[in-house]
């Protein structure tokens, strides 16, 4: 099932001044901003070409919940004019082929080592550079290392008894097989209802004998109302690129957000007003009221409005009340954008298991056991998630100064300094890492922001030879104070969510994500900056020395 082929290929060993890793949105930004910066990347990649997330997650359904003229590069405004979006929301395809193009234009692929999976990577104290290496035996040495490994990378299989005694086919959605499997006159298990699930379980519907879905817990969804976008329409969208960047810099994802708390606004209006938004479709609703993230009861409105419309989709009534979310509020975990999914429940050939009523005791070889019941099926689609955030580190065994591993320095939870570096690990930049908005609004976005960020400091420690840049231990648990302040002045922590880390059986609960907006993070990122970079360490000290080229001049004293 895996597309990991990083065990295939000769080794090899190199210098380079920065180590990649990672050719998603966020390694081919760096790739760019590098080759502009002439210096020299290598960028290292498990999968077999650029995508990322979007070369993993080809399941079918699979759609971006980021309006896709928003999904898209700012740093190549030609093919603003060149690429035509064909929906509201891009699909899967869609996307890949974007971002191969945007690959193939700046002829970024050619620094780019495919099927090489990195396992190791190890700071010398000594020379103050990264030796990272790989399955496959290669060895890159480098000043810099840039994470660009994404923070919904590591797919999750829960540990289910008997999973292996399994004769049929297993399948993740975020490591989906380049075959495309057909369902036809299959029976199907689809287990999880988050994101992907809700993408995946129409499609397998209409396609498949039988699908039975496995539901832990019911998820707020609400309709993407994606369509084809007119020529006419996208040309607007079109002309209008060089105000769209601009916004999305100051906002991230942009949404029509409302100033008004629901409470100020009559019973009969409140609900007019998330009608029109639910037509509107889209995450859109979210921000209908200003305080459907902080005021309980704002948000428990919405959340039976949403409760309402399902039971208005569903026609079984039980079904229907099985598929209602409860217990947590509305938003607090990223909220799904849907096509046709609580109809899906409508159809013949759809079951639904509440596994919380009736938990899954195990697999055999021919089905899922519940407590009560044996479904046998040929397929299991784990829609099962992420180790967000942090997963894909994690599984690299990462040595900063004085050897000591970043597993064990997070053991109790991520420690980044504005989610760009943590301390201790000296030239090891983190795109949108823990604490920083990313997951949050719109992901690429904050990509751009923090590969720009990262460029400046390294053409800022060029400038003014410096060797090592790190960050204040003191500068970085004040962040996460903050981002933890931040989170719970918000519903957001209240919610088992993966933001949080608690859908993975003994992460420690750190709320991971900056929630106070992308104009708040970048007003604080940019006072960093202009207060000479306070927080960092540059050679062990302030940052020093100034150049005529140089934009950031306080801060000549260590
Ligand atoms: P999510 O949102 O983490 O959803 C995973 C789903 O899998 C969720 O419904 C989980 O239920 C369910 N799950 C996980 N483990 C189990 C077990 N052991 N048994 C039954 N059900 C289980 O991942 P997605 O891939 O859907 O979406 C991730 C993000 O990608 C999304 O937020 C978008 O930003 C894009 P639970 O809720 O934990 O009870």
């Amino acid at each position: 099932m895996s597309k990991d082929r990083s065990k295939n290929r000769e080794p090899q060993a190199k210098r380079t001044d920065i180590v990649i890793v990672g050719a998603g949105f966020a390694g081919l930004y760096g790739l760019f901003k590098a080759k502009q910066a002439g210096l020299n990347a290598i960028c290292l990649e498990k999968g077999g070409d650029v995508g990322g997330t979007w070369f993993w997650n080809q399941y079918p359904g699979a759609r971006c919940d980021v309006e896709s003229v928003q999904y898209s590069v700012s740093y190549d405004p030609d093919l603003d004019q060149e690429w035509e979006w064909t929906e509201r929301y891009a699909a899967q395809p869609e996307i890949l082929e974007y971002i191969k193009t945007v690959a193939r234009r700046h002829d970024l692929k050619r620094h780019i080592h495919f099927d090489t999976l990195v396992t190791d990577m190890t700071f010398d104290d000594g020379s103050g550079s990264w030796t990272v290496a790989t399955a496959s035996g290669d060895v890159f040495v480098a000043d810099y290392v840039i994470a660009a490994t994404g923070n919904l990378s590591a797919a999750r299989i829960p540990q289910l008894a008997g999973l292996e005694s399994f004769d049929g086919e297993i399948l993740h959605t975020g490591n989906w097989p380049e075959d495309k499997p057909d369902f036809s006159g299959k029976r199907v298990a689809v287990i999880g209802t988050g994101s992907s699930g809700i993408q995946v379980i129409p499609q397998i519907a209409g396609q498949a004998e039988r699908t039975t879905v496995f539901q832990r817990t019911p998820n707020f969804s609400v309709p993407a109302a994606n369509r084809p976008l007119k020529p006419s329409e996208f040309k607007s969208l079109q002309d209008n690129y060089p105000e769209m960047r601009e916004a999305a810099k100051q906002q991230g994802l942009i949404l029509r957000r409302s100033k008004t708390p629901m409470k100020s606004v009559p019973e009969n209006e409140r609900r007019a007003v998330l009608e029109a938004r639910w037509q509107e479709g889209g995450p859109g609703i979210m921000s209908a009221f200003s305080d459907i993230m902080t005021n309980p009861e704002a948000n428990e409105y919405l959340a039976d409005f949403v409760r309402d419309k399902i039971r208005s989709i569903v026609k079984d009534s039980d079904t229907a009340e099985k598929l209602c979310p409860y217990g947590y509020p509305i938003g607090s975990k990223r909220i799904c954008l849907d096509t046709g999914y609580f109809e899906t429940f409508n159809r013949e050939n759809v079951d639904l298991i509440d596994v919380k009523a009736d938990p899954i005791k195990g697999i055999c070889s021919n089905g899922i056991s519940t407590q009560s019941n044996l479904v046998e099926v040929d397929c299991i689609v784990f829609a099962t998630g992420f180790d967000a955030m942090t997963g894909a580190l994690s599984q690299i065994t990462i040595q900063g100064e004085n050897g000591v591993a970043l597993t064990e320095k997070w053991r109790a939870g991520p420690l980044t300094y504005l989610g760009l570096m943590t301390a201790g690990f000296p030239n090891f930049f983190i795109i949108t890492g823990p604490g920083s908005p990313s997951v949050i609004g719109n992901v690429v976005v904050s990509i751009e922001f923090a590969i720009d960020r990262t460029f400046e400091i390294i053409s800022l420690m060029r400038e003014r030879s410096v060797g090592k840049i790190d960050v204040e231990p003191n500068a970085e648990l004040d962040w996460m104070k903050h981002v933890k302040e931040v989170a719970d002045a918000t519903l957001f922590p209240v919610a088992n969510s993966w933001y949080l880390g608690a859908n993975v059986p003994g992460k420690p609960r750190v709320f991971m994500p900056y929630v106070g907006g992308t104009a708040a993070y970048n007003e604080k990122v940019f006072k960093v900056i202009g207060n000479a970079y306070k927080g960092f360490v540059f050679d062990g000290g302030m940052l020093r020395g100034k150049d005529k080229h140089s934009s950031v001049g306080a801060g000549e004293v260590s």
